[in-house]
């Protein structure tokens, strides 16, 4: 099953996380939330992430949110990130 990454390009941690995937060649799919338009509020959004906030993932049943936290779970997860990104906190 593909990585989920729910995001905001306006958002800099979603960016973050969007631009982490592409360096590191994880194949996800972009699910594209508008912040503006308050698409974070819907109840899809909080199924992933209570705290309503952007980036946040899904990968199957797991789920994540904080870019930092997710950026660590996505160099330990995926076997082609190379091992200097786990000390990237
Ligand atoms: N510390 C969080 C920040 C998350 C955050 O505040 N995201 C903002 C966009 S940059 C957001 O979703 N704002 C919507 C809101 O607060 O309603 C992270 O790094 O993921």
């Amino acid at each position: 099953m593909k990585l989920n990454v729910y995001a905001d390009r306006i958002s800099q941690p979603s960016r973050a996380v969007v631009f982490f995937c592409k360096v590191n060649g994880i194949d996800y799919e972009e699910i594209k939330v508008h912040i503006p338009k308050g698409q974070h509020l819907t109840p899809e959004c909080e199924a992933i992430n209570l705290m309503q906030k952007l980036p946040a993932i899904a990968d199957g049943r797991f789920k994540l949110f904080e870019s930092h936290a997710i950026h660590i779970y996505l160099a330990y997860a995926f076997p082609g990130v190379a091992d200097y990104w786990q000390g990237c906190s």
